[in-house]
Formats: structure tokens, C-alpha cells, sequence
């Protein structure tokens, strides 16, 4: 019976979204949505509650990138599409928003779209959600025809990089330039467990596994050529600082742990030393169900430090730089704004220390951040082939979740 009944619902609503999609005059089928008052006092009050998050719609246009950082200020995040529901409820809650209560629109059909957390920044026509993972593991697909076209028009050489949900529920590129009104959403257990995972992932997995390895066969001889410079130039440099200790390796006790990670803290570290771009790197760290390391404290720096000791400029083959390693943070949503891989600004990692001179360095290109072998960081070109480290963390990460809970109170 409650199999019967929970069906039903479901085709029903599933029903009605499917009619939202085709008909270009929808808003009028939806019933309004009832803006349920938000009921925890840590939540600001114009959010509404839908399921398991609270939303709130953003009637000013600005830039994705802006965006993001107003939803941060919330104690927010641009909002990820998990399921048909909520799909469903963002189509609601957009149709009370009629182009003529939005502000600043710059975009032609602005006015039919939010922008949302997910992109293709990273590398083009690769799209992962604000906090760093595949779209494919987000729960919610639906591109509007014709989308992603990463393009502006025929004639436009804009190319678009940044996620919308357009009001019949469709997803979109968009150019990062454009300023609609976008939602922002904070999960109830504020917990940042936002991903199903499905079955489909491994294999998704494997495959960019074997892609990787493809493409690192294909471009290797193009790259002793490239790198030869930094090779030379970099390898003289390491004066290793012998008073730190060797690193315990602590084999993973976990089930869900790699084997070769080790583990300090909450959290799993696997240092690897065959050499990717940034985005590569990125993609492998995800592949094993982490993420670039992102460093939270002195006490990771040093963890970190004592790690890239077991791995000199010596044991290191074909990368750019021997003494840098690619971890999780970059300004390439824009310009001087350092984000780490979950999203979130790098001031709230627990840990801004940069090398002397850095960041920008008067190089606008230098985008993707690395780890010194001595300790701090430093914004690098991403392009380069680097080793990296990769972290798996506690999904409830208990100081970021009172880091977040403060903010919202600061919010109030
Ligand atoms: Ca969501
Ligand atoms: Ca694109
Ligand atoms: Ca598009
Ligand atoms: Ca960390």
C-alpha cells in the first residue's frame, strides 16, 4: 500500500514536471509554493524550507562568482539540484518571481534564469558542483534542449562556464560574465552531505580512470619538451630540512579508505607523485572518493610538510615543479578570489599562509594552488604537470560545521 501510494505521488509530480518542461507557458499550472517561515533560529529568516534545506531566491542580478560569495555570507551555498523534487520545488518558488520584480538582468532571457552551483571552470565541458564533485553524482540532470552549447550565440565567441536552472527546470551554461538573480541553499544538518551516491559512479569512475591514463600516455612526449625547464630549473633547490621527522604511515583502517593513504587526524592522505594538471589531478583526487588536500590548520601544514619529505626531487619524474605539489584551492572563478575545491573562500579553510610574495605574483595566470615543500602556499599556472595530494575527509567535518553555525549567527 505504501508502496502504491509513495508511487503514485511520485508520478504524479513527476507528471506535472515533465509537462513544465515541454510548455512554454507553465508558470501558471503550479500552485504557489507555501513559504514554510524558517523554524531554526540559525537560519536567516527570508529562507524557505523545502525538504531537506532552506532556499532563498535572490531577486538582484550579479555574477556567478558574486553570487557565490553572497551565499557564503549567508552561511549558504549556490544552490545544488539533488532530485526531481527539489527541481520541482525551485520551478515553484521561481514562478513567483516574474521577470518584472528582477533587478539588473544583463543577459538576453536573463530574467528565465537562476544561476546555481555547478560549472565547467575547472576544464571545459566538465561540469562539477560548487563543492568540487561530479555533476553526475549531484542527482539531477535535465538539460534544456539544445544545453550545455557553451556558447552564446552563433556569432558570440563568449563561452559559457557557469551553471543556471531556467524556470521550467531545465539546467544551462551560462556565461560567467552574466548577472541574473540566483538561490542559495542551506542543508538542514548543515552537515554538507548533498551527493547520492549511485551505482552508475563506479563506473563513471573507472572509466575517467582509464581515460587519465590515455591521455597521460598521449601528451607524455610533449611534455619532457615543456617541463624540461622547470625540471632543471627547480631541481637544484631543495635543501632538505632533516630536523622534521618521518611521517607514521598509518595504514587506512577503513573499508572505504584506498589503501595507500595515510591517515593524520580526521582525515586521509595519499601523496601522488605522477605528474597531472590541476584539473587532472582534481578528477584523480575525486576519483578515489577524495578531493585535492585542502589544509585547515599548522598542524596539517606540518603533517604535510613531514608527507612531502618521503617523496625528494629525485623520486619525482616529469613534473614541472619538484618542490610544489597541486592542492585544492584556485582563484579561477575570478581574479584574487581564492576558493578552495568545496567551494567555499579560503579564509574559512583555517589556514592562509602564503609563501613570501604570493599570491598574484604580477601573474594573472597563476590560478591553481600548490603546496610548498617548506610549508605554505603558493598560486601557480594550472596547466603544468604536477604531483599532488589528495585528502579524503570526514563528510561531517565537526569544526567546519561550528564554523558554519557561527556564521549564520554573524549573519542574524
Ligand atoms: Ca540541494
Ligand atoms: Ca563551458
Ligand atoms: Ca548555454
Ligand atoms: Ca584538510
Amino acid at each position: 500500500m505504501y508502496f502504491i501510494q509513495v508511487f503514485g505521488f511520485v508520478t504524479l509530480l513527476w507528471g506535472l514536471f515533465i509537462t513544465g518542461i515541454n510548455s512554454s507557458n507553465s508558470t501558471n499550472i503550479y500552485p504557489k509554493p507555501l513559504p514554510i517561515a524558517a523554524q531554526s533560529k540559525s537560519i536567516p529568516s527570508d529562507y524557505f524550507r523545502f525538504l531537506d534545506s532552506y532556499y532563498k531566491f535572490h531577486t538582484s542580478s550579479t555574477t556567478w562568482a558574486e553570487a557565490r560569495r553572497i551565499c557564503e555570507a549567508e552561511g549558504a551555498y549556490l544552490t545544488i539540484v539533488n532530485s526531481e523534487d527539489e527541481a520541482y520545488f525551485l520551478v515553484r518558488l521561481f514562478s513567483q518571481y516574474p521577470a518584472a520584480v528582477l533587478n539588473g538582468i544583463t543577459c538576453l532571457n536573463g530574467a528565465n534564469f537562476v544561476s546555481i552551483g555547478f560549472h565547467d571552470i575547472f576544464q571545459e565541458g566538465e561540469y562539477v558542483t560548487i563543492d568540487g564533485k561530479s555533476i553526475r553524482s549531484s542527482g539531477y540532470i535535465h538539460w534544456q534542449p539544445g544545453e550545455p552549447n557553451n556558447s552564446a550565440g552563433e556569432n558570440s565567441s563568449v563561452v559559457e562556464n557557469c551553471g543556471s536552472f531556467h524556470r521550467n527546470g531545465g539546467l544551462n551554461d551560462l556565461s560567467c560574465r552574466c548577472r541574473i538573480p540566483f538561490v542559495c541553499e542551506i542543508p538542514v544538518n548543515s552537515c554538507m552531505q548533498l551527493h547520492k551516491k549511485a551505482t552508475s559512479d563506479i563506473i563513471s569512475q573507472l572509466l575517467s580512470k582509464a581515460v587519465l591514463i590515455m591521455h597521460f600516455i598521449q601528451t607524455f612526449g610533449i611534455l619532457l619538451v615543456l617541463c624540461g625547464y622547470f625540471i632543471t630549473g627547480f631541481a637544484n633547490e631543495t635543501n632538505s630540512t632533516s630536523a622534521i621527522p618521518k611521517p607514521l604511515a598509518i595504514a587506512a583502517q577503513s573499508n572505504s579508505i584506498p589503501r595507500d593513504y595515510v591517515q593524520f587526524q580526521n582525515s586521509y592522505y595519499k601523496f601522488h607523485k605522477d605528474s597531472q594538471t590541476w584539473a587532472e589531478a582534481r578528477r584523480s583526487c575525486e576519483a578515489e572518493g577524495g578531493h585535492l588536500a585542502i589544509v585547515n590548520s599548522i598542524e596539517e601544514e606540518i603533517f604535510l610538510i613531514r608527507l612531502t619529505r618521503q617523496y625528494p626531487p629525485a623520486v619525482l619524474n616529469y613534473v614541472a615543479y619538484v618542490n610544489y605539489f597541486y592542492i585544492g584551492f584556485h582563484d579561477l572563478f575570478e581574479e584574487g578570489d581564492f576558493v578552495t575545491v568545496d567551494g567555499k573562500s579560503i579564509r574559512d579553510s583555517g589556514y592562509v599562509n602564503w609563501t613570501p610574495g604570493r599570491p598574484g605574483f604580477n601573474n594573472p595566470s597563476c590560478n591553481c594552488g600548490m603546496f610548498s615543500r617548506d610549508g605554505g602556499l603558493i598560486d601557480m599556472p594550472c596547466q603544468y604537470r604536477n604531483a599532488y595530494i589528495c585528502e579524503i575527509s570526514s563528510p561531517c567535518n565537526q569544526a567546519l560545521v561550528q564554523k558554519i553555525e557561527a556564521k549564520r549567527v554573524e549573519h542574524e
